[in-house]
């Protein structure tokens, strides 16, 4: 790795400008950031744009780039085959296209493509290190001096809940983490991993929990009203109402010891408790101190055309902050909007083994899989049915779809539904056992749905 991100750094230093292409989402901004910001302090022409995918107009974009050199992070890995252009560098961690390495040990057309990505190097991309991770491991290797970039990598990791199967970092992450402790940029402690500890109210903190689900509180804000009144636990402080982070230990540990005897199973257990990470050079309470909280601001801008304002706040302006939260706050609206759009007009249709619900145009592509999630925690669904949604996209009809983690213990896996039945009917999809997504011809959802339940159905035992 070390050698292949030499190889990458002396590419960059040699470049004449630069054309950083990087993905919308935390991850990815975070990478473009770190990019960027390697470049502006080498004093390097560079030029940045944010993409949802690697579409053919992306590719071809890439290929046709008056640029000397083209940096992609957190994309680009699948599609190494088809860059045909020489000065490409790629530092990304999603599984590499099969045909490159066959071609790279038998032909080696693509010594111009430098990838830098940890499938190679024997580590689990997944988990263990994101795209901002790669796009930090260059960036030091430019300039040793970009340490000071680390904390990124680690909100990146965050983003892509690479923290989540463990209830902490893992793998190279930790390896950065460590990097960032001893700078003093991120400070980790063991607490309680819901979200939103430094911005939502403690009433809101406990309801809106989901994974795991706490009986009596999650969805129920009377009830969390009711538990934090019992442990004498003071919702507001003056006229300000109190954060997770604003306890004190001592209610900190009473709050912690209660919530983990709600969780009940040892795995719920596993899941409320373990890491988090702050930001240090951000103020509590500013929605940037805590990791996960940035990460979930990057992907409001993101989800929102708006990548380029993630990276402002990401570089240190302060104005970009205000932005963003116009952003998150345009975020909400949208999702509650279309949780009473799908609520009120009794939009879910159950089958045998999915429901289901199609919102034409009425609710974005990039949020369309958030209120899946959403619909499927809430009393107008079932939780033993998978839950899919359709939403109208550019390059056809979007498809999200999620489960209940019980559901995976009987053998579901949508990851490998959506890519067969995608496949099926002339689209393509993946992603992970409990949530996953796919695009397919918009003339072909009835199909796609028989073939879905088809799957499923041989899956759960
Ligand atoms: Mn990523």
């Amino acid at each position: 790795m070390e050698a292949d991100a030499r190889k990458a750094a002396g590419m960059i230093r040699d470049a004449g400008s630069v054309l950083v292409v990087s993905h919308i989402d935390a991850d990815g901004i975070t990478a473009g950031s770190i990019a960027a910001t390697t470049l502006a302090r080498l004093g390097k022409p560079y030029r940045i744009r944010f993409e949802k995918k690697m579409s053919e107009d992306t590719v071809s974009m890439i290929n046709g780039a008056p640029e000397d050199l083209v940096w992609i992070c957190d994309l680009g890995s699948g599609y190494l085959s088809d860059f045909s252009r020489p000065g490409i560098v790629v530092t990304d961690h999603h599984v590499p296209d099969p045909r490159w390495r066959r071609k790279q040990t038998v032909l080696d057309d693509f010594e111009d493509v430098c990838h830098v990505n940890p499938h190679v190097y024997g580590m689990d991309g997944s988990r263990e290190v994101c795209g901002a991770g790669m796009t930090y491991v260059v960036s030091k290797a430019v300039d040793p001096a970009n340490a000071d970039l680390c904390y990124l990598a680690i909100v990146g990791a965050c983003g892509d809940f690479q923290d989540s199967d463990e209830s902490r970092l893992v793998g190279y992450n930790r390896v950065i983490l460590a990097e960032a402790e001893g700078l003093g940029l991120v400070l980790s402690e063991e607490d309680v991993r819901l979200f939103g500890r430094e911005t939502r109210n403690l009433v809101q903190f406990l309801q809106y929990s989901g994974d795991p689900v706490l009986p009596g509180l999650t969805e129920n804000g009377a009830g969390c009203a009711d538990f934090l009144a019992g442990l004498g636990i003071s919702l507001g402080d003056g006229g300000r109402r109190r954060s997770w982070c604003d306890l004190d230990d001592e209610e900190r540990e009473r709050a912690t010891s209660a919530l983990l005897e709600l969780a009940g199973t040892p795995e719920a257990a596993r899941r409320l408790f373990g890491e988090v990470y702050s930001v240090t050079m951000h103020r509590k309470g500013s929605g940037l101190r805590d990791a996960k909280e940035f990460a979930t601001l990057l992907n409001s801008c993101g989800r929102y055309d708006d990548a380029e304002t993630g990276m402002r706040i990401c570089m240190g302006d302060p104005s970009a902050l205000r932005d963003a939260k116009r952003n998150r706050a345009e975020h909400r609206r949208n999702i509650s909007y279309a949780l009473s759009y799908v609520k009120d007009r009794r939009l879910i249709r159950e089958r045998r083994f999915i429901q289901y619900f199609d919102s034409g145009d009425e609710i974005r592509e990039t949020v369309v899989g958030i209120v899946a999630g959403m619909m499927l925690n809430s009393d107008s669904a079932r939780r033993d049915l998978p839950m899919l949604a359709f939403a109208d996209a550019d390059d056809g009809t979007k498809v999200s779809v999620r489960a209940d983690r019980s559901l995976i213990e009987r053998g579901l896996n949508l990851s490998s539904v959506m890519s067969t039945a995608a496949g099926l009917v002339g689209g393509y999809g993946g992603g992970h056992n409990v949530a996953a997504g796919a695009t397919i011809p918009p003339d072909r959802k009835e199909e796609f749905l028989d073939i879905v339940e088809d799957i499923i159905s041989s899956q759960l035992i």
